[in-house]
């Protein structure tokens, strides 16, 4: 797959409890035959109002259980890439508390050998239809570097040259995620970032686990709240002085106030759970999906568990980015006055082989 500059910044712009059931085997099935301790653990397990198809036992590390459930997702807005708003069935699965952190990729990395794919050498290849000389042939990634002056960012249309804001930033990567001269000494707890999507399936192998669907992170991130604008509720970001997570206030892109107390990256958990226990569903660093992307790929009817979009065998020409794949929740560069992605419904998406530092990730891993 051609190694695209990537796109960064994006442009202007509960199945209530199947209950026919069981609790689908997971409840030990000899206690539930059985006289009184099986009604009596019954009745702590519903009484206590736990989820009644979470799996039985410990939570695997660092995961919490999402209940099955129902939703409604995207938006109603025709001019969006949401629409239109349309019902989903979920079945319930475990997902990391907090995006995967330096330390959590460090010890992938320490496992496996692992190389992302910006710490590679590129290949001339990589860069179908421009003319690069060898010695730039270096590994890169993509940085946020505001720039000095005020700017329009709306004049930076989707599909036109990369934002100045963007530079490709020779020998930055997830250990040096602002350029060479940085670390992230003392950063174990940070997202970590410059993760490619293919990356982020590397690490999810390895873990025993996969990456989200589109559906299973719109749903998760809802935290089971209605419709509501945020993945907090319904009160905007900033009002009295309350914030919910890390995204960008100020003027975008020259001027970061960081009045949600980070002016870039946030560690992990620093701001509160959503109602499912994750953290950092909103802001931070974007999130990669398994999904492709399509601009008008949502069906307008019920579906349970979609995986997205298979990838059509002719390009079609109203897809141009058919072949990107989701990411969601926005980052730390999100802000009210450009790019407010950092909401539930909000999409986004980048080549498979392109990597920045607003960019990391979380997994999913399913009950059986
Ligand atoms: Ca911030
Ligand atoms: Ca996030």
């Amino acid at each position: 797959m051609p190694k695209r500059p990537p796109r960064s910044q994006p442009l202007p712009k509960v199945i209530p409890q199947t209950s026919s059931a069981k609790p689908k085997g997971r409840f030990p099935r000899i206690l539930l035959g059985g006289g009184l301790l099986a009604v009596l653990l019954t009745a702590i397990y519903f009484g206590l109002g736990l989820d009644s198809d979470r799996p039985w036992g410990p939570a695997p590390a660092g995961m919490v259980w999402i209940p099955s459930g129902e939703f409604e997702m995207g938006s109603n807005d025709p001019r969006s890439d949401e629409y239109p708003r349309h019902l989903v069935k979920i079945t319930g699965f475990w997902m990391d508390e907090t995006e995967v952190t330096n330390d959590q990729w460090s010890e992938f990395v320490k496992a496996t050998g692992y190389i992302t794919i910006a710490e590679r050498v590129p290949k001339r290849e990589d860069f179908p239809g421009l003319d690069i000389r060898e010695k730039d042939l270096v590994p890169f990634s993509a940085v946020f570097q505001p720039p000095q002056e005020k700017i329009d960012p709306h004049q930076y249309q989707e599909g036109g040259p990369l934002p100045p804001w963007w530079k490709k930033i020779n020998g930055a990567n997830w250990r040096h995620p602002e350029g060479p001269n940085s670390n992230i000494e003392g950063k174990g707890n940070y997202p970590v970032v410059h993760i490619s999507w293919e990356d982020a399936n590397a690490y999810a192998k390895w873990a025993g686990k996969r990456l989200p669907t589109e559906a299973e992170w719109e749903y998760a991130a809802r935290g089971g709240l209605k419709n509501a604008p945020y993945v907090w509720g319904h009160t905007p970001q900033g009002q009295d002085g309350k914030y919910f997570a890390n995204t960008f206030q100020g003027e975008f892109p020259h001027l970061n106030t960081g009045r949600d107390g980070f002016l870039g990256l946030a560690p992990v958990k620093q701001f509160p759970p959503n109602g499912f226990g994750l953290y950092d569903m909103s802001g931070n660093v974007w999130e990669w999906c398994s999904d492709y992307y399509l601009r008008y790929g949502y069906p307008n009817k019920t579906v349970v568990d979609p995986k997205g979009p298979e990838l059509p065998p002719a390009a079609n020409p109203m897809e141009e980015r058919q072949r990107d794949r989701v990411r969601r929740g926005g980052s730390f560069l999100c802000a009210d006055d450009y790019c407010k992605r950092y909401l539930p419904n909000t999409r986004d998406c980048n080549p498979a082989d392109s990597a920045a530092n607003h960019t990391g990730f979380r997994c999913v891993k399913d009950a059986k």
